[in-house]
């Protein structure tokens, strides 16, 4: 069976050069071949997460991680795991219709999740994953439990925003509420806004609706006013940027995401202003259009000026951002350099310089954002190109970070070196997304917002 209707890896080796990167992302922008059998492909997606998902139970239940190449437990925290792989992944069992999966972790979580431990965790991380996919799968369920642990977890984070500027410290103890690390950024501190809104929703608690959004506003109103644009630090305590870096990768990205998405999910008018006032700023500094085709790079916040062409797998967000906001043609031209970096190697880098089409960061974390931009444009334009690159995608996560245990990430694209991590995300995220491109009924894509970690959030209020 042959799954590569174009082919794509003669493309690689000529996308070594920037402008037959360009080339190859035109040869792959035509359908070719017979079509795909999205049922087919939607059943091989749900028999790999129940590869990763048993490997998980059998090498790691009870801890937060699988190590998948040694079979070992990873935790987050000291002898304290808050169960970050079965909290993360729940909601896409719900999905995928696994249904007794779902009833025994569920129930699993019911029993044994609880957030009363001294010790000191991400805000930023707990949020988007933990609190982010107790408020989804509640949804999903009517499981008022899931609300109850998402209520007491939401007020033990509650102590990050009592900062001078109300932007949150990066860290806090569930216990004690003791905060701690003041040097934070636009995606740790404006990526919370989703999960503590909705839980204010569905709690009738406006105080976390109103800290996350004054945390937000707090970032917005601090951009560069020559540019427009954020960096990527800040000190949450004097409200000064700590790097003048400006781009939409880690660090910023889902700042920018939560912009537009905070509008659509509750119709917020402060929201779309920002998300309004940020896009051109976006386009005029970051955004590299040229033979190679369109990149988005790094500049100085302050002045503009172009300090970096890197562009990596985190970045690959960006085209579901810019279909969701209606500017899809840039969206489709994005992706297609995405998919570029993704066949460069067969898998894609942390990092390249698109202007070289050469890797700046080889390692690959199982990252989801180029799957999650596939489905978004194929949900807006039903064009089966899309449909081929998450097939090409699967095929190479197959080949090249399967595991006898699990999923694994790698160190190295080029030599396919693994190492031995399997990052919740994986679960939730990644074969999530996948799985929604060729079985899209699975969701009412319309009447659900995604919050960063792909927990679908639902407008019930
Ligand atoms: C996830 O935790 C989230 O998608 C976050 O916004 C970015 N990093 C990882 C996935 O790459």
């Amino acid at each position: 069976m042959t799954r590569r209707l174009v082919a794509p890896r003669p493309c690689v080796i000529a996308a070594a050069l920037a402008l037959l990167a360009s080339a190859a992302c035109s040869a792959f922008s035509k359908p070719a071949g017979p079509s795909i059998d999205r049922k087919a492909e939607a059943a091989r997606v749900r028999a790999e997460f129940l590869h990763a998902w048993n490997g998980y139970k059998q090498g790691a239940w009870g801890h937060d991680d699988l190590n998948p190449v040694s079979n070992t437990p990873r935790d987050w925290y000291d002898h304290a795991p808050i169960y970050m792989t079965p909290v993360d992944s729940l909601d896409t069992m719900i999905i995928m219709g696994l249904d007794e999966e779902a009833r025994k972790t569920r129930r699993f979580l019911d029993d044994t999740l609880d957030f009363d431990r001294d010790i000191s965790v991400k805000n930023f991380e707990i949020t988007i994953r933990i609190l982010g996919g107790l408020l989804s799968a509640h949804q999903l369920t009517n499981d008022p439990v899931l609300l109850a642990k998402a209520d007491d977890l939401g007020r033990r984070l509650l102590p990050v925003f009592d900062s001078p500027t109300g932007m949150p410290y990066v860290n806090v103890n569930l216990k004690t509420g003791a905060v701690s690390d003041p040097q934070s950024n636009p995606a740790e501190v404006g990526t919370l806004l989703l999960e503590f809104g909705t839980l204010s929703k569905l709690t009738k608690k406006p105080i976390y609706f109103d800290k996350a959004k004054r945390a937000l506003v707090a970032i917005f109103d601090r951009r560069s006013a020559t540019t427009g644009l954020v960096g990527d630090g800040i000190d949450v305590e004097t409200g000064a940027w700590t790097s003048a870096s400006s781009h939409i990768g880690g660090a910023i990205d889902s700042y920018y995401e939560y912009l537009l998405k905070c509008d659509r999910l509750f119709g917020d008018k402060d929201c779309a202003r920002m998300w309004r006032a940020s896009l051109p700023a976006i386009e005029k500094y970051l955004e590299d259009d040229g033979p190679a085709g369109l990149w988005y790079g790094e500049a100085d916040m302050n002045t503009g000026a172009r300090t970096a062409t890197t562009f990596g797998s985190l970045q690959a967000f960006f085209p579901a951002v810019l279909a969701m906001g209606g500017e899809l043609k840039r969206a489709r031209r994005l992706q297609d350099s995405s998919f570029a970096m993704w066949t460069l190697n067969g898998v894609e880098p942390e990092s390249i310089d698109y202007k070289s089409m050469t890797v700046v960061s080889g390692g690959y974390q199982l990252r989801p954002e180029i799957v999650e931009s596939a489905y978004y444009l194929y949900r807006y334009t039903r064009d089966p190109k899309y449909l081929r690159m998450g097939q090409i995608i699967l095929d190479d996560l197959i080949r090249y970070c399967r595991t006898e245990h699990g999923y694994t990430v790698l160190r190295n694209v080029v030599t396919h070196e693994q190492g031995d991590r399997m990052h919740s995300f994986f679960l939730a995220e990644t074969l999530k997304y996948l799985y929604l491109l060729f079985q899209p009924d699975a969701l009412d894509f319309s009447h659900v917002v995604f919050n960063t970690e792909a927990h679908p959030l639902r407008r019930t209020w």
